[in-house]
């Protein structure tokens, strides 16, 4: 694998499941990613030790996923200058709403860009790392947008159908 761009962490390793989705998502895009397992409350210290080197490090982004009173990616997002996403997870009784207001609810001047809960949203933020990668990246750039045209050739259209015919009416 590439030299690590993306930090993938969770709180827990429960939350494995769905936060490796955002691994094979940055596989498709060629970009280089590291995974780690530490909890914003069980292991403060080692949270602290991973944001203040990240940078250094040479990670670009950093993709947290936590469930419940999910704190991990705000913490990071307030011990580092990089670009944060928040990954709410779901499987506590309150299916993970918790982790979503947890996480959205950012203090403005440290933002973490929250994405949807659970397995969509651990795509979601492989995807959206990749984008803020692609502004600094030729060739991520160009991976950027082969998926983008993939996608919007996977509609189906009714015959006879023009899409040309749009004429903005
Ligand atoms: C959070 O609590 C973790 O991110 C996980 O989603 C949830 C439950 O953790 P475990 O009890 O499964 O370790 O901190």
């Amino acid at each position: 694998m590439s030299t690590p761009r993306v930090g993938i962490l969770m709180g827990s390793e429960s939350d494995l499941p769905a936060m490796r989705l955002c691994g094979e998502v940055l596989d498709e895009y060629g970009i280089g990613w590291e995974i780690a397992v530490m909890s914003a409350h069980r292991a403060p210290d080692a949270v602290r030790s991973y944001a203040r080197q990240a940078e250094r490090r040479g990670l670009q982004v950093l993709v947290a996923g936590a469930g419940a009173a999910a704190h991990l990616p705000g913490v990071l997002a307030a011990l580092t200058p990089l670009p944060v996403i928040g990954v709410p997870l779901g499987g506590t009784p309150l299916a993970g709403f918790d982790a979503l207001l947890s996480i959205v609810q950012m203090p403005p001047g440290v933002p973490v860009a929250t994405v949807a809960v659970g397995e969509m949203g651990a795509r979601n933020a492989g995807h959206l790392a990749a984008r803020i990668l692609a502004l600094t990246d030729a060739g991520v750039a160009a991976a950027v947008q082969a998926r983008r045209q993939q996608m919007s050739g996977r509609v189906q259209l009714p015959e006879g159908f023009d899409l040309a015919g749009d004429d903005g009416r």
